[in-house]
């Protein structure tokens, strides 16, 4: 794919080729190769050098499975940096989870790795590295993961949005995307907001049609508040998994999403001529992340006749005998750096898991934070002592939110938990998927200093 390619937009244009031929529903695996190098980019302030994706002239192509077809994803590292790739949100075997040391040594420099599972799940995720985390996403490598279903209803239109920010200087070039004052507190903000790489691009759309808009925030810091405005919808789907007890965003009640997090939107598309944008209703002010601009005569297709999106086969914890696990999220600063061996450190450590900073990826004879039997349910209790948020993400299995005790949560299925300021929140699972599985905050200056673990499932 070139950058042109990318630029046509649109599901068809965004979705990696080799994989599916005419016959979409062909038994065939997916094969991708993701060679991970240097890019070069206009994110609006001439071209910024420096950035990784998979390609040298765009970002990280929006990447199309199959639900339970199996993929094979060769990851060749080009960069002079470790990597791995990580496949976020995704139920997959732990060898082919992408977190160093724990499930894989990490990706040297001309090495490849041999990734090579079947989703289980359909719906939104995301793939990013989670060796050198911090610099490579922070420089553009994020990609959003669409695992399709047979049963998926037919919208008249797909649009994918990549929100991330990038740290520019005033001539274009990268500046640190971390600092000792942001990782004590909420994190280091960017200042080039974009989707998809660009500011505030433009995506056509018929007329009077049914979208269905896929939104990952993939920041290393923003926590997003969206909303539409032009157009009515709904929200279909949060983290993967379809749901309907999310309420339609507003200006005034935002639909909170945190580092790592995903929305599927359906909307119904207004008539030629009039503009629909999605906005950020940051605290400080609105801000424009996207337009649709309808285009055509009119459908004249409605919302309600809109069917379900399928749903994932999710385990239903039996919470009559489900074990509780706690775990306290904090400020313990007066640990060492971590050692994440060749995946980098920022060089300080701030916060904690039950009061243990992560000592480091690299960090040998380091035990999980909890062990859990394989088929057992389990409550979590995520409980956040400290001023900023942190969304809690768990690799390789899927939890249900059950209660916050400072607001109304609906019990969707999710892989990311938002832990308000000295919030607790319970949450519920099955442990169903064998492994250590990482546990960290999504904040990237968070995780990489303290606030990181694992869980182990045996
Ligand atoms: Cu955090």
């Amino acid at each position: 794919m070139d950058r042109r390619e990318f630029f046509l937009g649109g599901a068809a244009a965004l979705s990696v080729g080799a994989a599916w031929g005419t016959n979409a529903f062909a038994q065939q695996a997916a094969a991708i190769n993701l060679n991970v190098q240097n890019a070069s980019f206009d994110l609006g302030k001439g071209i910024t050098h420096g950035l990784v994706s998979t390609v040298s002239n765009a970002p990280p192509p929006v990447l199309r499975l199959r639900k339970n077809q199996l993929a094979k994803l060769r990851v060749s590292n080009q960069l002079s940096d470790y990597t791995t790739m990580h496949w976020h949100g995704l139920r997959i075997p732990n060898k082919m989870d992408g977190v160093p040391y724990l499930t894989q040594f990490p990706i040297g420099p001309g090495s490849s790795f041999d990734y090579e599972f079947t989703p289980p799940d359909s719906g939104t995720y995301w793939y990013h590295p989670h060796c050198q985390t911090m610099e490579q996403m922070a420089h553009g490598l994020t990609g959003i993961l669409v695992v399709e279903d047979e049963n998926d209803p037919q919208f008249d239109a797909e649009i994918v949005l990549n929100l991330k920010d990038f740290h520019l200087d005033k001539n274009g070039g990268l500046d640190t995307p971390y600092t000792k004052r942001g990782a004590a507190r909420g994190g280091t903000m960017g200042n080039v907001m974009t989707s998809n790489w660009l500011q505030n691009p433009t995506y056509d759309a018929p007329a009077g049609g049914i979208v269905r808009l896929r939104i990952a925030a993939t920041d290393t810091a923003r926590i997003y508040r969206l909303a539409l405005s032009g157009a009515k919808g709904k929200v279909v789907a949060i983290d993967g998994h379809a749901t309907d007890l999310v309420p339609w965003p507003t200006k005034d009640a935002p639909l909170i999403l945190a580092p790592g997090q995903r929305v599927d939107m359906a909307i119904q598309m207004p008539e030629e001529g009039r503009a629909v944008t999605l906005n950020h209703h940051a605290l400080s002010g609105s801000r424009a992340l996207a337009q649709l601009r309808p285009v055509g005569q009119s459908l004249k297709h409605q919302l309600r006749d809109l069917p379900a999106l399928p749903r994932n086969q999710l385990p239903e914890p039996d919470l009559s005998a489900a074990e509780t696990h706690e775990f306290l999220f904090g400020w313990t600063p007066e640990a060492d750096p971590q050692n994440n061996g060749w995946c980098g450190s920022l060089g300080y450590s701030f916060w904690s898991i039950n009061k243990t900073p992560w000592p480091g990826d690299a960090e040998p004879n380091v035990g999980p934070l909890a062990e859990m039997k394989l088929g057992k349910s389990y409550i979590l209790r995520l409980r956040n002592e400290s001023p900023n948020d942190h969304p809690i993400h768990l690799h390789g299995l899927v939890f249900k939110l059950l209660r916050s005790n400072k607001r109304e949560i609906p019990q969707i299925w999710t892989d990311t938990a938002h832990l308000l300021k000295d919030e607790t929140m319970e949450v519920a699972l099955v442990a169903d998927n064998l492994g250590d599985w990482a546990f960290h905050c999504h904040v990237i200056e968070h995780q990489k200093s303290g606030l990181a673990g694992y869980l182990s499932v045996v």
